[in-house]
């Protein structure tokens, strides 16, 4: 077999199986912006890329698709409903999200979680090669690096974080919180969205294990009497902005962003919230903003509409099963009330889009919504702000989202206090043409200048300095 000299661990491939009307099967890349940000670094250092093809019992051998080395990891159905759709979306995801959706606590999801972990770490090992690097994406596999450092002690270990960390008091209500931040520990570089979730995991790492932390470095112990240095800092991740641009630029979308307001009945304005539908999202709370304008009519329906693209998400766990009845209940109640014949309040689509089709809904739009409870950066408010490449549009932004960090001319909200959220969308509609420009041109600047580019090069730069290390030692 193949080694590689840098290999992606992830609980994804970067491509879908496909499989034709005369049963012929296809490998075809999936759109993720993972896999958009890591392609440049792939091509150039001949990389692998470890994770599971996406559908359960599917036994494939490694092959090699356009200049990547794929490392499928086979998951039974079982492996699916326990690490998976168990442990890693229905323990992790809530508990991480600071229990908006109560985690439920199972060993045998543990167990499970372990034996998948083991195997992912496995596979890692086997396909690195001597003094390689390996970067672990997200929180499904926080046990790999310290398995794969115990297997493989010559290769240099990145591990990347992309939801939130929680503040100590929630974190510790794991039963296995230890196992996991020494599972975590085991990378050299371990990257956050957010300064705070870097301080939360130090934090954690001090009450629990008792490890020194300085700055960004913590000392964890390696053999007797000795210390490692681990460094555990923000990364924050971006998209690629210029393929956005282009998208905006192109006639094709934006005559049918033109089409898209026709269609709605030209309203004076549009609001649009684009998630997948997930309890963090806080689309509820948009949905409850929203209807209360219309019932105080601060708003009407003839002039405004609100497009909720919800894309399908984890439709097999209970939480997300009852979350999209609420929220559809919730759309039909206030279309019900407030739509006349000609115009809707909400244009409610549970369907999942391409991307032009996405950056035209973008260009459409007056005013984004993004109203995440907890995020661990949001990639929605910096598509949004990449493409509105004419320098209009408002972008209302949760402070519970990562991306408020970095986007701080975005209007700033707390999706809890409803009538905090209902002035901001009222100032966001009535916001003059010379504000917009003024906040859009600064968020921009930003999107712009920390591209996912910049993203994976730094955090590769600070992967590289732990392999300098390791070899002059
Ligand atoms: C996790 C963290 C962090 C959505 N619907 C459609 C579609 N999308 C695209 C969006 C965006 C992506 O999916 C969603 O990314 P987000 O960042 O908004 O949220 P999560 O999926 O929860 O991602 C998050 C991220 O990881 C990266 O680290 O920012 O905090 O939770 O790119 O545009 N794309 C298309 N059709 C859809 O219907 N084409």
């Amino acid at each position: 077999m193949t080694k590689a000299e840098f290999v992606v661990v992830a609980n994804r491939l970067p491509v879908d199986r496909t499989v034709d009307g005369e049963g012929a099967e296809a490998w075809r890349r999936s759109p993720g912006g993972l896999v958009t940000a890591l392609e440049p670094v792939m091509q150039k250092a001949d990389g692998a890329w470890v994770g599971w093809a996406g559908q359960p019992d599917l036994d494939v051998e490694p092959f090699d698709f356009e200049g990547t080395h794929l490392v499928p990891v086979t998951l039974t159905a079982e492996d699916v409903e326990l690490y998976y759709e168990g442990f890693s979306n229905d323990t992790i995801w809530p508990l991480y999200h600071d229990v908006i959706s109560e985690p439920r606590y199972s060993r045998v999801w543990w167990d499970a979680y372990v034996r998948v972990n083991q195997r992912f770490a496995e596979a890692s090992a086997a396909a690195a090669a001597e003094n390689a690097i390996v970067w672990v994406q997200d929180y499904q596999l926080q046990l790999v690096p310290k398995m794969l450092r115990e297997m493989r002690p010559d290769v240099t270990i990145g591990y990347f974080h992309h939801i939130p960390f929680p503040a100590y008091g929630l974190f510790s209500q794991l039963p296995w919180r230890r196992q996991v931040l020494e599972g975590l520990l085991g990378a050299d570089v371990i990257g956050f969205q957010r300064v705070a979730d870097a301080g939360n995991f130090a934090r954690a790492v001090r009450r629990q294990l008792r490890y020194d932390t300085k700055a960004s470095g913590i000392s964890v112990p390696h053999g007797v009497g000795t210390t490692r240095l681990a460094l555990a800092k923000a990364f924050p991740i971006s998209i690629d902005a210029s393929s956005y641009i282009e998208l905006a630029r192109n006639e094709n979308v934006k005559a049918r962003a033109r089409e898209i307001r026709e269609s709605l009945g030209n309203p004076k304005r549009i609001f649009l919230g684009v998630d997948r539908l997930d309890y963090t999202k806080g689309i509820s709370h948009r949905l409850k903003a929203y209807g209360e304008l219309l019932a105080e009519g601060r708003i009407n329906v003839e002039e405004t509409t609100l497009v909720q693209v919800a894309s399908p998400s984890r439709e097999r766990v209970a939480a997300y099963i009852q979350l999209r009845d609420e929220i559809e209940l919730t759309v039909g109640r206030i279309d019900g009330d407030f739509d006349t014949m000609g115009h809707t309040a909400i244009r409610y689509l549970h369907q999942a889009y391409p991307r032009e089709e996405m950056v035209a809904l973008f260009l459409a739009a007056d005013v984004m919504l993004v109203t995440a409870l907890r995020d661990g950066m949001n990639l929605v408010a910096k598509e949004y702000v990449a493409s509105r490449v004419d320098n209009r549009g408002v972008l209302i932004l949760s402070e519970f989202a990562g991306a408020a960090d970095e986007l701080g001319t975005a209007v700033r909200v707390n999706p809890h206090d409803i009538e905090g959220l209902k002035d901001a969308m009222m100032r966001a509609v009535e916001m003059p043409p010379a504000e917009q420009g003024r906040r859009m041109r600064a968020a921009r600047r930003r999107v712009l200048e920390h591209s996912v580019e910049d993203w994976s090069r730094e955090f590769l730069a600070a992967l590289a300095v732990f392999r300098n290390k390791r070899e002059k030692d």
